[in-house]
């Protein structure tokens, strides 16, 4: 059927009361826009993973790189189509998966009952310590206390369905925007998620920033909406919310029995069946026929259900068409099609707090996440003349070993590294390759993680999460097995710029355990940065939000003990260049003593991205040592720009011309000529300063529609989307990160309270002049204070 048909359908049906403002969804061809792509590092799921061996592929598929999940399929078909009969059958039974939302909607406590329900705990513990124990994924003091997620946690467990035994590897990822590295991480190497909604909040700022991170990735998604138990809960308006705000196809395939405390189940509208939690944790499921009064209810989702496969999914249109219903089957098979397929969301719905509705979720995950095989991983073959070609991986466990370390933990025994085995088996003892360095490393301990326990184990297959010790490597690097005579890298993460910094200091002489601690967490979190300023001689750290350097200067006095002093924390500007200029500079001193000569010429112009530095020197004229201080001397200017001292972005250095001095010149001379030459080049080329700009999502009830847009006009900002739902409106706007400080009380007073915003780092730009006029001042006068 065309897709204009389908396009007009589902406009006219889509939610009464919800306006579309939206110029990028196209109804009718299923092409969701991918999530934004930030600073380079971030590549599409479907092009940013893997490898495979030949058996599997022929020679144009292996290097085929899909941009659609049409073309992706071709080549999953393909590799299922060869695969062994072991590898389908062990691949069936695996599900990898996430579990993201918006701050306290319920992910730890539901995560809580997956593992008592799978029989993984023996109890079940509430966060925030409400009992002593606390729950098993938030296992940091901090967590505990606080009631929030800060690391998320991996586990797994097995889930029974149909006389079946399946294995999940699961991460809890923390909510709130701070820790969003976690999430990136996470999503990074899982197959599948569980999106967790509230169901009085419904779709809230945070959700839209984790959709975001699962297009990004390419991630299909099932949706749970928690809180069924609270007063006030609705799932149909989140229902509404998900189409609208999030412009993902979604309808529910559950209804509730009962509301608020009497929530006692839900009805599985698929195959009309109530599902009643008994048992004092909701443990026994009772299956019995749909009660009365819901039978209308019933049949009436169950239709908005059909009609909304029928927008995603071929089979189910024509039946649709032909006006006859589709079978139980039918249903369940489009369902899966269509969520792996990234068109659409399953909605389920209960009270985690409650213990209702979780192992219908968990049913879900097996019905309609994507096992490992079902999901195109694509690597890099780097060639020998460094090009890099994609590469289609496999998920066999007969094939070569390729994994992804995407976590590092300091623990009792070394660094913890988790990896995700995306081809081929790790075993106990084998040696494996890491790329960057090119060195081989014994596997000498493996592990399962479960929150912060571990468990030995001998071997793990395709398509598993697993641990190890001893192996020094940075977050988002591939290994390698014996066997594979190629380079294959993989992408790694999406890394979002640090945009706060403060300066730190132990209270007391320091001992070693300060550097440490930096030294640790720098590692561990690509998003938290430490650098030395040799002029204030401080320690500035850098990161995503107050919240997270908060937690980092507690965490070094309770793990390390080691009490420090902070500064007021400052926006992390950056200083760039706009014109292009040519130097000549000479760093001359023979007067006494041994001399130092060093002469550099070339140009220096503005760049996209990060910083350049190119040497073009013809007959010598700098020999290579020197150049190499150039080099040092280029790094050390991009610490410190010249305006204030921030850090410098998008400048391109070419050194093509000098003069050395047979006595007087050497390294030191160089690298303190080409500091000269930066200073003075840059000063010449148009200097800016630049900050950090956010993508601001703010909910708020409709009446203060008004207000906010207001406010947001007051800061600057500009507003990109405004969806408007029945009660509630979202608006995402671009604002600096300057204008933001505070914001949250001003929110607040204009919202009576109710409203709430995310922000999210997008790019940096160009401060007023006034700005950039008043930062210039107040550096000077701070550095002229010192003197
Ligand atoms: N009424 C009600 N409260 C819930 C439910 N699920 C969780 N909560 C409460 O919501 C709060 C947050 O729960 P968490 O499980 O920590 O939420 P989270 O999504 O893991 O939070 P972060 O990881 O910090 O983003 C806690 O006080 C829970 O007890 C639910 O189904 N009903
Ligand atoms: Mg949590």
């Amino acid at each position: 059927m065309s897709s204009v048909v389908r396009g007009v359908w589902r406009s006219s049906r889509l939610v009464e009361g919800i306006t579309y403002k939206c110029s990028n969804y196209n109804f009718g061809t299923n092409k969701l826009t991918r999530g934004g792509v930030g600073k380079g590092l971030c590549v599409p799921r479907c092009i940013s993973r893997g490898f495979q061996t030949s058996t599997y592929l022929s020679e144009d598929v292996k290097h085929q790189r899909p941009h659609t999940y049409e073309e992706e399929k071709v080549i999953i078909d393909e590799i299922i189509k060869n695969s062994t009969t072991e590898d389908i059958l062990a691949s069936k039974r695996i599900r990898n998966i996430g579990i993201s939302a918006h701050i306290d909607s319920g992910k730890t406590t539901f995560t809580e009952r997956v593992l008592f329900y799978t029989g993984r705990i023996k109890a079940i513990h509430e966060v925030r310590g409400r009992d002593s124990v606390g729950a098993k994924m938030d296992h940091m003091d901090l967590e505990r206390e606080k009631g929030i997620t800060i690391q998320s946690a991996a586990t797994y467990c097995s889930w029974d369905k149909d006389n079946q035994s399946y294995h999940f590897n699961l991460i809890d990822t923390p909510g709130h925007i701070d820790f969003t590295i976690e999430v990136e991480r996470a999503l990074r190497v899982l197959d599948g998620a569980v999106l967790v909604v509230c169901a009085v909040a419904g779709v809230q700022s945070q959700t839209v920033t984790v959709d975001r991170q699962m297009r990004r990735y390419n991630i299909p998604r099932i949706t749970f909406i928690n809180k069924m138990d609270r007063m006030g809960a609705n799932p149909w308006k989140a229902i509404d919310q998900i189409n609208a705000k999030l412009k993902m196809h979604a309808a529910a395939i559950q209804v509730p029995i009962g509301a608020e405390e009497n929530l006692q189940g839900v009805v599985n509208i698929i195959d009309r069946v109530a599902l009643y939690n008994e048992g004092a944790q909701g443990e026994t499921i009772r299956k019995d026929k749909v009660p009365e009064d819901l039978k209308d209810l019933v049949e009436e989702k169950r239709l908005f259900l059909i009609e909304t496969l029928a927008d995603v999914d071929e089979e189910i249109a024509d039946i649709y068409l032909e006006g006859e219903e589709p079978t139980v089957e039918q249903i369940k098979a489009a369902i899966r099609r269509a969520t792996i397929g990234r068109k659409f969301t399953p909605v389920l719905m209960g009270s985690a707090l409650a213990n209702r509705g979780i192992q219908p979720v968990l049913d879900a995950v097996v019905d309609y996440l994507p096992q490992p095989n079902e999901v195109l991983n694509t690597g890099f073959e780097v060639q020998s003349d460094g090009s890099e070609t994609p590469i289609n991986l496999v998920a066999s466990s007969a094939a070569p070993f390729v994994g992804l370390a995407f976590k590092l933990e300091e623990g009792p025994y070394g660094q913890l590294t988790y990896i995700r085995v995306y081809q081929g088996k790790l075993k106990k003892g084998a040696y494996m390759t890491h790329i960057k360095s090119g060195k081989k490393v014994k596997v000498s301990r493996l592990v399962r993680m479960h929150s912060n326990e571990m468990e030995d184990v001998s071997e793990v297959g395709s398509g598993e999460i697993c641990a190890t010790f001893g192996i020094d490597c940075a977050s988002g690097d591939t290994f390698i097995g014996q066997g594979l005579n190629k380079q294959i890298a993989m992408s790694s993460m999406f890394v979002p710029e640090a945009v706060i910094s403060l300066s730190i200091a132990p209270k007391s002489k320091e001992n070693g355990a300060f550097s440490k601690a930096m030294n640790r967490f720098q590692k561990e979190d690509p998003t938290f940065r430490v650098h030395f300023d040799p002029e204030s001689k401080e320690t500035i750290i850098s990161g995503m939000g107050e919240l997270h350097l908060e937690i980092y200067v507690e965490r070094i006095k309770r793990e390390y003990g080691v009490d420090c002093v902070t500064g007021k924390p400052q926006v992390s500007y950056r200083e760039t260049i706009t014109g292009s200029t040519p130097f000549d500079y000479t760093h001359k001193k023979q007067s006494g003593g041994a001399g130092q000569y060093g002469r550099v010429i070339g140009e220096m112009k503005p760049i996209e991205g990060e910083n350049k530095f190119e040497t073009q020197i013809v007959g010598g004229k700098i020999p290579e040592k020197f150049l190499l201080a150039c080099q040092k001397g280029f790094d050390d200017c991009l610490e410190k720009g010249p305006l204030i001292g921030h850090k410098v972005l998008g400048v391109d250095m070419l050194i093509n011309d000098g003069q050395t001095h047979v006595v007087d010149s050497s390294e030191m001379a160089f690298r303190t000529a080409t500091q000269g030459a930066f200073k003075q080049a840059f000063e010449n080329a148009q200097p800016v300063i630049l900050e950090p700009i956010m993508t601001v999502d703010i909910t708020a009830p409709n009446e203060f529609q008004g207000a906010v847009v207001g406010l947001i006009n007051k800061l600057g900002g500009m507003i990109n989307e405004t969806v408007n739902g029945q009660d509630e409106f979202t608006v995402s706007a671009e604002c600096s990160l300057n204008s933001m400080f505070g914001f949250s009380t001003t929110l607040r007073a204009s919202t009576q309270g109710k409203g709430e915003f995310s922000l999210e780092f997008l790019k940096y730009a160009q401060t007023a002049p006034q700005l950039q006029k008043q930062l210039i001042s107040d550096y000077q006068k701070a550095q002229a204070s010192k003197k």
